[in-house]
């Protein structure tokens, strides 16, 4: 079939919206016309050639909300007509990753994925006869696009499609890193570095279970009101703190963070996210992604003396498993969706959502076909 989507055919250069051939779904496949897509920094990231594992010409998008349109052979666990999220990281529930209950890192199409292909190692999207590499296993700057039946998780019926989109990456991400990977007590003291999309929801899901204190950190002072209003309790722009941030954190929150999350990709602000822990259990868990090839540093005995070093993907959610609840939550208005939309425009505009998440002046574009 032919499906309309946003082609990124070389790094460094804008997206360009055409016409590309889509094959149907295999075995085990399923057809989804995607409604909606979020616009994130890691599509960004790809599509400037900074990734070093980036393929071209690609479909990029990862945080979309879409109807399954067609299933492939042996296809049971979704039906024409249902309304799902694509999973870039998906949920076998049988792999050795899976069945561990250890982790949401399903590797089950992980090789191939990374290849940019399907599970088959054979791409569906072409244009002009030349194959167009799928990116992250989801594809979602098109208006269908192709998914193993094991990427995309069941929503219900009522959700719509331009809020829930956000669901597939950063809401779960940021909830999950409190709820699943930190596993947040009520009471705690929390620090959360960069109030994006992804440190907005942090701070929500904090607030949910019960933090004490809610401390946000972030360069742009434009940033405090939209926490504020996550529940952030305490705002620091380290450009007005006299002296150095880590003391003046510690000092604020008595003796440390219980708990503190990086949701920026700064490995010096990861260092500050993990000695501004309270001594003995502190936990730091790292949300953003670094650059290629960067590496964090502190001194052992910030570890010795109990502070904790850990990270997430995706939250810790399985994505099957989770996200419907996420979707159920929010729907039951236990969660903020609307506020992280800042626009919501035509897929025939992505290059100007790309501009203006460069210029730190949205939370969230929305894209809609
Ligand atoms: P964003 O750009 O919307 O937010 C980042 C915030 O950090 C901005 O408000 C910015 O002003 C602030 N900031 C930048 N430098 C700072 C500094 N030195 N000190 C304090 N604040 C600073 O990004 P986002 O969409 O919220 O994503 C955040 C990070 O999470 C990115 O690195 C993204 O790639 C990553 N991410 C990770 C996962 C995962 O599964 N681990 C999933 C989604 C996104
Ligand atoms: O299993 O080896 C693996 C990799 C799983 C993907 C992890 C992605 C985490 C960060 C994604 C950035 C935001 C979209
Ligand atoms: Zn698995």
């Amino acid at each position: 079939m032919k499906v309309k989507a946003a082609v990124a055919r070389s790094a460094g250069k804008p997206l360009s919206i055409e016409t590309v051939d889509l094959d149907g779904p295999r075995a085990g496949e399923v057809l989804v016309e995607i409604k909606a897509t979020g616009v994130c920094h890691t599509d960004a990231y790809t599509l400037s050639g900074a990734d070093p594992e980036g393929l071209f010409p690609a479909i990029l998008g990862h945080e979309g909300a879409g109807i399954v349109a067609e299933v492939g052979a042996g296809v049971t666990s979704v039906k024409v007509g249902d309304r799902v999220i694509p999973l870039y990281i998906p949920e076998c529930r049988n792999c050795e990753y899976c069945l561990s209950r250890k982790t949401n890192l399903c590797q089950a199409i992980r090789v191939t994925q990374g290849q940019g292909v399907m599970p088959d190692g054979t791409s569906r999207f072409s244009i002009d006869g030349q194959k167009l590499y799928h990116y992250m296993g989801t594809s979602t700057f098109a208006n269908y696009t192709v998914l193993p039946e094991i990427a995309v998780a069941k929503i219900r019926e009522d959700a719509p499609f331009d809020k829930v989109c956000l669901i597939g990456c950063g809401v779960t991400t940021g909830i999950g890193a409190v709820i699943n990977t930190a596993k947040v007590e009520p009471g705690s003291n929390v620090v959360v570095f960069g109030l994006g999309g992804v440190g907005l929801n942090v701070i929500q899901a904090a607030r949910l279970v019960g933090a004490n204190m809610i401390v946000g950190v972030d360069l742009n002072p434009d940033k405090r009101e939209m926490a504020e209003k996550f529940g952030m309790t305490h705002f620091v722009n380290p450009r007005e703190v006299e002296g150095d941030l880590v003391p003046y954190l510690v000092d604020l929150t008595k003796g440390g963070a219980d708990y503190s999350f990086e949701c920026i990709g700064n490995i010096n602000v990861m260092r500050q996210a993990l000695e501004c822990c309270h001594k003995g259990w502190g936990v730091s868990v790292i949300v953003g992604v670094a650059g290629a090839g960067q590496e964090i540093s502190t001194r052992p005995f910030q570890l010795v003396t109990g502070r904790v070093w850990k990270g997430t993907a995706f939250g810790g959610a399985k994505g099957r498993t989770d996200v419907p609840k996420i979707v159920d939550w929010y729907m039951d208005g236990k969660i903020d969706i609307d506020s992280l939309v800042s626009r919501v425009m035509p897929i025939d505009q992505i290059n100007e959502a790309f501009d203006l998440m460069h210029k730190g002046e949205v939370i969230r574009t929305v894209l809609t076909f």
